[in-house]
Parts: structure tokens; C-alpha cells; sequence
């Protein structure tokens, strides 16, 4: 089995299976407070604790972090109350009436645009997988700060929104502008140093031309429905290929920005290393890295033996597509082609499955191992360099076979 894959050996730190009943028995109680709530008369704080999908994992309940089953995977896009939630901050109360969007900044005319307004412009409905840059994190040793996420960060959905380019082609962008930073309405203190004094909004930048990339979108819509109150009611950008810290949910306010941004969201958080001329650099995360993930069988199953088991998962990139998975059930020794499920759509997952015939008994280690278009093959071994994020490379998923 290869060493050295900055995983931790026996292949995970804490019992997956516990940790998960505990979280569902807080969601249980979460709901038994609820019913409590709704007994002795305090609706208000039972409407703002509403009952979620039973099976999304609770990471952390305040700030709202919560997991995609990923093991549930079977269908190209996740369902809204199955889709993973990352917020910083708790969701802010926005109402679609009285919301604005103001764009300032680098701009010839600053402009503000109302919920009306913007859902009458040109929309473009297209799926896009988000994946927090934290995902998979729970694998790594030592076990780095941040939420503990297992391998559901990450789900798909089809988005209906209008061009950022639109909106800034209204206000008219200035030459020299290079940044445009997107904005929040959800504000609260950074608890670790360093860190500034006092709330900060939830802010991230992007260079000008991904904000002009007609993919690049504000999204009023999810699957077809309103945004979800957790996932950015009522206007979120959504990044495609990129990390789902740029898809800025509840956004009211952009900057056009003629120096790069360097705040804290930017810089100190979801920022990592690079090499460049020999130099280690600071530099914010920002596209997705060609990655598999296997949803079944999940870590330490017991699989029947001498029989066909379907292995399954999906397979992502940033901006090129999926052209290859591979498995291999002998811990890296030989591989073998996957099938690609579904149809490829751009900036989205593709779901993958390789029928294996299981051996007549022991253990076995199972591997997913994707290449995007471009030629980039996920990598066997870990980056120290990107510290606590951008965890991409091959989890070994060791079973039993009985
Ligand atoms: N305003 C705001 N936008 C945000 C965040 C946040 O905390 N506040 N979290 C970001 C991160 S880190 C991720 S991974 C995605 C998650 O989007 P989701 O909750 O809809 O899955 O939202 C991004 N946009
Ligand atoms: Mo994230």
C-alpha cells in the first residue's frame, strides 16, 4: 500500500460511522427542541430552526454546516435540501422586496438594481458543481483547523441567474479596474487571529475576466426553485469551475475594484501556497482540481463475496471536463477504465461506475482516479503547500470482503 499520501493510517482519524450517528442524534434533538418550541408557544424561534433533511450531516449547527450524504449519490443534480451548506456567518433575513444590489467602485455610473429588475433581464439556466475547498478534510493527519467535512462538500445543481457581465456592463467598468469584489449581506466577528477588529462582511474577489465570463452568473434560482434561505436568498453569484467560495451567496454589493483585493476571505482564509520562481507565494484559491470521489462502497463496508459490486461515485474539474476515470481495487497496482455515466455538461460533475468482481474473501483497497480534458490527472500524493485546503488527491477506501 503507498505510504506517504498525507493520509493518516489506518486511512481515517476518527470512526466516521460514530461521529455521524452522534451528529444525526443532535439533528434529532434539534427537532425535539422544535416540537418543544411549538408546544409552549415560541413559534418565532421555531421558524427560525426549520427541520431539515433528515439525513444532511451536521458539521456545526451555528454558523448552518451541513453535509451531503455523499454515499446517497445517485442522480446528476442534488436536491435542494440535500445540498451541502457552508456559511461563515448565520444567514441573514433578506426579503425580496426591499433587497438592492449596488455597484460601485471602478465604474462609470454606480448603479443599484432591485429583485424585479434583475429577474426581467436575460436569465441563462445552466448545472454547475459547487465543492467547498475544505472537502475531504476529516482525511487528512494531522488533522488540520477548519469544519471536519468527510467527502459531501460538494453537490450540483442547475442555476438560473443572469451574467454578472450583464450588470456590469450597466455600470460600465473603468479601464485599469482588474478586481471585482462580491459582497455579502452576512456580517459577523473572525474568532482566530490574525484577525480585523470588530464584524466583517463575507467578501470575495474576482479577477475581471472570470467577472465577465458569461458563465459566471448572479442566480436567482435553484433546480428550478426560489434560493433556498441557506444557499443566498434571494441573489447569490455562482462561479463555475471554481471553488464555492467565490459563488458569494446573499450578495448586495459590488466593487469594481483597480487593485487586487485583498481581503480577509481573499488573503488570510481560503488563500494557499504556491512555488513560483522559487519563491512561496500567498494566493487565493480558485479553480477546482480534477478530483473522484467513491460514494459506495464507503470506507470499511463489508462486500460480498465473489460477486459483481457496483462501485460508483463522480468525477469533477474546473475548466475543462472529465475525460477519464479509473479504478483500481488493488491499491494502486493496476487500473481500469470506469464508465461515464451521464452526458458531460461543463463546470459539473460527472457521475462514473466500474462493476467489480469481488474476490473470494480479505480485504481489499479501492481507488477512484480522474483526468480532465486539459491532461491533468489527480495526483496519488498530497501538496503540503495547500495546507488545509484543496484537497484533491487519491483517497484509498479500504473494505472487507466476506
Ligand atoms: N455570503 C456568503 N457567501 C458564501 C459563504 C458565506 O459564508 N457567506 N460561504 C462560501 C463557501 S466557503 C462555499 S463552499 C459556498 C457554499 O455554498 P452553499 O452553502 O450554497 O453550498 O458558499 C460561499 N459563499
Ligand atoms: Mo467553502
Amino acid at each position: 500500500m503507498p505510504t506517504g499520501t498525507g493520509f493518516e493510517s489506518p486511512r481515517v482519524p476518527r470512526n466516521p460511522i460514530k461521529s455521524r450517528r452522534e451528529l444525526l442524534e443532535e439533528g434529532a434533538m434539534w427537532s425535539v427542541s422544535t416540537a418543544l418550541a411549538l408546544a409552549t408557544g415560541s413559534l418565532a424561534h421555531a421558524q427560525s430552526a426549520p427541520p431539515r433533511f433528515p439525513g444532511l450531516i451536521v458539521r456545526q449547527r451555528q454558523p448552518e454546516n451541513l453535509e451531503f450524504p455523499f454515499d446517497t449519490l445517485d442522480s446528476f443534480l442534488t436536491p435542494n435540501d440535500r445540498f451541502y451548506i457552508r456559511s461563515h456567518f448565520a444567514v441573514p433575513i433578506l426579503e425580496a422586496s426591499s433587497w438592492r444590489l449596488k455597484v460601485e467602485g471602478a465604474v462609470e455610473r454606480p448603479v443599484e438594481i432591485g429583485y424585479d429588475d434583475l429577474v426581467k433581464m436575460q436569465a441563462r439556466t445552466r448545472p454547475a458543481t459547487l465543492e467547498c475547498a475544505g472537502n475531504g478534510r476529516v482525511y487528512l493527519a494531522p488533522s488540520p483547523r477548519g469544519v471536519q467535512w468527510e467527502l459531501g462538500a460538494v453537490s450540483t445543481a442547475e442555476w438560473t441567474g443572469v451574467p454578472l457581465a450583464a450588470i456590469l456592463e450597466r455600470a460600465g467598468v473603468r479601464p485599469g479596474a482588474v478586481d471585482v469584489v462580491l459582497e455579502g449581506a452576512d456580517s459577523g466577528e473572525i474568532k482566530d487571529p490574525p484577525k480585523p477588529a470588530g464584524a466583517i462582511h463575507f467578501a470575495r474577489s474576482l479577477p475581471l475576466a472570470k467577472a465577465l465570463n458569461p458563465d459566471t452568473l448572479l442566480a436567482f434560482k435553484m433546480n428550478g426553485a426560489e434560493l433556498p434561505p441557506s444557499h443566498g436568498f434571494p441573489v447569490r453569484a455562482v462561479v463555475p469551475g471554481w471553488y464555492g467560495v467565490a459563488s458569494v451567496k446573499w450578495l448586495t454589493r459590488i466593487v469594481v475594484s483597480d487593485v487586487p483585493f485583498q481581503g480577509h476571505f481573499q488573503t488570510v482564509d481560503y488563500a494557499t501556497f504556491e512555488r513560483r520562481n522559487g519563491l512561496v507565494t500567498r494566493v487565493p484559491i480558485t479553480e477546482l482540481q480534477v478530483k473522484a470521489s467513491i460514494a459506495r462502497p464507503v470506507l470499511h463496508e463489508i462486500i460480498p463475496a465473489a460477486r459483481p459490486y457496483t462501485i460508483s461515485g463522480a468525477a469533477w474539474s474546473g475548466d475543462s471536463p472529465i475525460q477519464r476515470v479509473e479504478v483500481s481495487t488493488d491499491g494502486g497496482a493496476s487500473w481500469l477504465q470506469a464508465r461515464l455515466n451521464d452526458r458531460s455538461h461543463p463546470y459539473s460533475w460527472r457521475l462514473w461506475s466500474y462493476v467489480w468482481r469481488s474476490p473470494s474473501r480479505g480485504r481489499a483497497v479501492l481507488m477512484a482516479r480522474a483526468t480532465d480534458a486539459a491532461g491533468r490527472v489527480q495526483p496519488m500524493q498530497r501538496d503540503p503547500d495547500r495546507d488545509n485546503y484543496m484537497i484533491s488527491h487519491i483517497l484509498p477506501i479500504e473494505v472487507e470482503v466476506r
